[in-house]
């Protein structure tokens, strides 16, 4: 199937050719698309590079930093436009692994939406405190419980979705950003009645540069889950019939 895999980046100079080597290694066939927000170490003028002398290689460039949500959006949005028929998210820092993104294309399109995850059996994390883990695993379960979703990474940011899914969801009605975004892309997709299954991951934390999720991002989505749980039982019509089917 035609597949693009999104790389947002902002300041990944350091990380982006790694990550960027690894995708055209394990998946040779699929296409990528670097969302940059006009990074001002010059990985929008380092991946021009790369387009240039690759042509799976695309690069969309974005004026400013305006958040993980808006990239993935305007990433998403290119790719509908060309016709891709599953729709990769990805972390330029190496966090999300290439040798197991076949993982993750093997069950892509027989599944709406493939998300790797690191809680369920066999999934992982590297080099994270217990804290982080912690909080991950519980914020996991908060979400679960609050919105009444099968998924135990609903926060999780490497997956991946079927075109006709992406086309289901209003996007531009999406304005999360962070986890928060990853979380509402979930619940939407759900809504709509995608079936939704998880393969477990390794996720290892980034070696190079520095993350951009800030304590506001991670209150922004535990008020907006919160938010969305209190509306749940007021919810009328937007279920679709078919139930979320998930395995691990
Ligand atoms: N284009 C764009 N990419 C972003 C933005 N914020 C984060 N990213 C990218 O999103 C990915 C995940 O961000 P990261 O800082 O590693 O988040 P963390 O893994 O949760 O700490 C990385 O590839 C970042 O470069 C943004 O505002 N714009
Ligand atoms: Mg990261």
């Amino acid at each position: 199937m035609k597949t693009l895999v999104i790389i947002p980046t902002y300041n990944e100079r350091e990380s982006l050719p790694v990550q960027l080597a690894g995708v055209r290694k394990y998946a040779p066939d699929v296409d990528v698309l670097v969302v940059d927000d006009n990074s001002p170490d010059g990985t929008g003028e380092w991946a021009d590079a790369q387009a240039g002398a690759d042509a799976h290689v695309h690069v969309l460039h974005r004026a400013g930093k305006a958040g993980l949500g808006a990239a993935y959006r305007a990433g998403f949005a290119w790719g509908l436009e060309r016709d891709y028929e599953i729709l990769v998210e990805m972390d330029a820092d190496g966090s999300h692994q290439a040798r197991q993104l076949p993982d993750l294309l093997a069950k892509a399109g027989e599944w709406d939406l493939v998300i790797g995850s690191r809680w369920i059996p066999g999934g992982t994390v590297v080099n994270w405190p217990r804290s982080r883990k912690m909080l991950s695993v519980w914020a996991n379960r908060y979400v679960r419980v609050a919105l009444g979703i099968p998924v135990k990474d609903a926060t999780a940011g490497f997956r991946a979705y079927t075109a006709a899914t992406l086309r289901a969801i209003d996007l531009d009605g999406v304005d999360s950003q962070g986890y928060g975004f990853q979380v509402d892309m979930t619940l939407r997709a759900i809504r709509e009645g995608a079936t939704v299954t998880e393969v477990p991951i390794e996720f290892v934390e980034r070696a190079q540069g520095v993350s951009k999720m800030s304590g506001s991002i991670v209150r922004e989505a535990f008020l907006k889950v919160f938010l969305w749980g209190l509306a749940r039982p007021f919810r009328r019509g937007g279920v679709k019939k078919s139930r979320p089917r998930t395995r691990e």
